[in-house]
């Protein structure tokens, strides 16, 4: 049983034992319910305290539970809260570390709570596109007030239990051993005359309820336009408001089986065990032991490693910062330094942490200096015969055991590896730029790269607050690889009929936070221009529009140049369809000799996104990616690919492969249908209607 009992001065101690997190499992929410029977059958016994072991009080209901017959079956967590709340011998609720969704529901059953300081308190099903489905919404009005629990509830932020000392939410905070004091208070509880208080009962006061939750309702409504949970929320509250506390609660039950079935709600749980899921390697077992990394280098203080160096300073880990020239290197320290001061001025940090990060920095110009360094990642200019330069001079000054990652975007781990006699202690390390915000990191493995070396980078990932995943080695790794069939995508429609700006509406209009040209825009268009040159000598024969090319040829690198694919007023990121482009590329397609044609925007997406998908079809049948959604979740950490469609492979699941492959064989007949070669794997999917997830 999930559940332990025992008996502690005439108290019963119910103790939540479901590793990791408590989840509210059918065996926990059994034990809960047998565990109060048991105390109220037992004369010897006047008070209840209900814990949790390990790390948290409870995270709530079991997410691996989640769409199996065993989330369904009683005693549900609706009889466990009705269990608690009817039981005439005072409940106590003992809180740390954790308590969240329906963990905090049961909390809010009881007659009591104590909590520890810095527990997480949270609703946050609204992250997975649901609400809390146990009574949250009715109980938590009634235990912090109106204003605070909405706030709570559609945001699925947690909050610290000191910042609820107050709140009403808790009886007491625990001072020194939570248990003792709730087994205390318990005792005390027991003397006082029944009923005991219940959260249900509470009244919920607002001078301008009615105003507040209009307001509220619109506010919430223009701020998650593709997500239906927010407004849920809402209204459950309102009507537990207007109508009472059984009329919210039943209402807010069919709100949460209406969510629990939408598209979006499948694709944000989707994300959440993806996000999970990709911490996991199939072959590298989860206690594989992991190396230390106290101290990290970093070698290029350019936008790159800068930006690679502040996520372990953020993390309080010492970054031994190394350039060639004294003023690239200060010109680096200047860039980290300004980047805080952004984060300072908007009250994301303070003066004294950012002195305490930048202190953090060993600037150096000399590779001695990176001796000690347990990790080291080069961020140096992308070009094969530098990183022969850098990782053989690494080879002679890296301690042994010391991790060596470079930060390559396309070229070959293997090749990279091989400059070294340690090639077990080489991996890609693939940051996104801005390398200090995106969230992405893909873990580029060798085939010599040890399997320690994998387990620590994945587990030190987690510490910088990146969602790392793991690629083999191929041209452009999971993220580049894909995103190059989507823009060969996007210049043969530019040539066959459609103009930059539309293409970018149609796909940001589907969801993507930036078209392909706005964000080539934004990164360089001479990036891409150099790896299509590098292409064409590696592969002569592929066939590419050449029409990004002429935007190269005439310089218009992008914002940085002032002009792209659009143009822009000096100062300003705002990407202003450019007439002179959109007649380079009618010229272009006169000179192909192509007769352009009126695209539909129906087309323009589902050339972008199946290219992606048939493009990561053939990368998890190559077992460049272990699972489709790893796939998945480097389009949406790092390629803006909407959160609420789940990432390409995940939508392509609920479109229906079929349809994904009908539809490519269409295009594959079509003008420039030679770049439509379907993915076996994908054909044999849609054959037997199967999918990826
Ligand atoms: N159930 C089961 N396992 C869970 C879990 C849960 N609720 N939450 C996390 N885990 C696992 C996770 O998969 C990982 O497993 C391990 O715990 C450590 O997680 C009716 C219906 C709790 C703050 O949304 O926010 O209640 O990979 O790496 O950083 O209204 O996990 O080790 O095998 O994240 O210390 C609402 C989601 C459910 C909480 C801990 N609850 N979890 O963070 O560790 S819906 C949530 C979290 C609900 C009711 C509704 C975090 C955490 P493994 P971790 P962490």
């Amino acid at each position: 049983m999930a559940v332990d009992y025992s008996i502690r001065d005439g108290v019963a101690v119910i103790t939540l034992n479901n590793p990791p997190v408590n989840g509210l499992g059918l065996s926990t929410r059994t034990g809960i319910v047998e565990g109060v029977a048991r105390a109220a059958q037992d004369p010897a016994i006047t008070a209840i305290v209900i814990t949790g072991a390990g790390k948290a009080f409870s995270g709530g209901a079991d997410i691996t539970e989640f769409n199996t017959p065993a989330a369904l079956q009683e005693p549900s967590l609706d009889t466990v809260i009705k269990t608690v709340e009817q039981s005439t011998k005072p409940v106590v609720v003992a809180i740390h570390s954790v308590a969240m969704g329906g963990g905090l529901e049961l909390a809010l059953s009881a007659h009591y709570r104590i909590a520890a300081p810095g527990a997480q308190i949270a609703l946050p099903e609204v992250k997975l596109g649901i609400l809390p489905g146990a009574g949250g919404t009715q109980r938590l009005p009634r235990a912090i007030g109106l204003e605070a629990a909405l706030n709570m509830i559609v945001s699925g932020a947690p909050v610290l239990s000191d910042k609820l000392a107050t709140s009403g939410l808790f009886d007491a905070m625990a001072k020194s051993d939570l248990l003792d004091e709730a087994i205390a208070f318990a005792r005390k509880a027991a003397d006082k005359p029944g009923p005991h208080p219940l959260v249900r009962d509470r009244k919920i006061e607002h001078p301008n309820a009615e105003g507040f939750l209009q307001f509220s309702r619109n506010t919430v409504a223009a701020m998650s336009k593709n997500y239906p949970a927010p407004v849920k929320c809402v209204d459950a509250i309102a009507m537990g408001v207007k109508q009472g506390f059984d009329v919210g609660l039943a209402f807010e039950r069919a709100c949460f089986v209406e969510l629990v079935q939408t598209p979006e709600s499948h694709a944000l749980r989707h994300a959440f065990f993806g996000e999970r899921a990709a911490s996991k390697i199939p072959d590298v077992p989860s206690g594989t032991a992991v190396r230390e990394i106290a101290e990290v280098a970093v070698i290029g203080a350019g936008t790159m490693g800068g930006g690679i160096a502040m996520n372990f300073l953020n993390a309080g880990i010492p970054v031994t910062l190394l350039e060639m020239k004294q003023d690239a290197l200060d010109r680096g320290l200047a860039t980290i330094r300004k980047n805080y001061e952004v984060q300072l001025k908007k009250g994301k940090l303070t003066a004294e942490k950012l002195e305490a990060r930048m202190a953090l920095i060993r600037p150096t110009l000399s590779y001695d200096d990176l001796a000690k360094a347990d990790l080291i990642i080069e961020a140096v200019f992308e070009e094969l015969g530098v990183k022969e330069q850098v990782f053989k001079r690494l080879d002679e000054v890296a301690k042994a055991g010391a991790i060596l990652a470079s930060n390559t975007s396309t070229l070959d781990l293997n090749k990279i590896a091989a400059f070294t006699k340690r090639p077990q202690d080489v991996v890609g390390m693939h940051f996104f730029s801005p390398a200090n915000v995106m969230k992405l990191l893909e873990v580029v493995r060798g085939k010599d790269t040890a399997k320690d070396v994998l387990a620590t980078v994945m587990q030190l990932a987690k510490k910088i607050r990146k969602t790392a995943v793991v690629s083999g080695v191929c041209d452009g790794f999971i993220g580049n690889r894909m995103i190059e069939q989507y823009i060969r995508q996007a210049l043969y429609m530019l040539e066959e009929g459609a103009l930059p700006a539309q293409i970018d509406r149609a796909i940001e209009k589907f969801g993507f936070a930036m078209g392909p040209f706005r964000m080539s825009d934004l990164a360089g268009n001479d990036i891409g221009w150099a790896i299509r040159k590098r292409r064409y000598q590696e592969q002569p024969d592929l066939k590419y529009s050449q029409i990004a090319d002429r935007l190269c040829e005439s310089g218009r690198f992008g914002q940085k140049t002032g002009a792209g694919w659009y143009d822009y007023k000096p100062g300003e990121r705002a990407a202003l369809p450019s007439a002179l482009v959109d007649d380079m590329i009618l010229a272009y397609s006169n000179e192909a000799g192509i007769t352009r044609r009126k695209i539909r925007d129906e087309e323009i997406v589902e050339r972008l996104v199946y290219a992606l998908v048939n493009e990561g079809a053939k990368i998890l049948a190559e077992g460049i990616a272990s699972k489709a959604s790893d796939i998945d979740m480097v389009y949406l950490t790092g390629y803006g690919f909407p959160l609420w469609r789940g990432g390409p492979m995940f939508y392509a699941d609920t479109v229906g492969l079929y349809n994904v492959a009908r539809a490519i064989r269409g295009y594959a007949r079509e003008a420039n249908g030679d770049a439509w070669q379907i993915a076996p794997s994908l054909a044999a999917l849609a054959d037997e209607h199967g999918t990826f997830n």
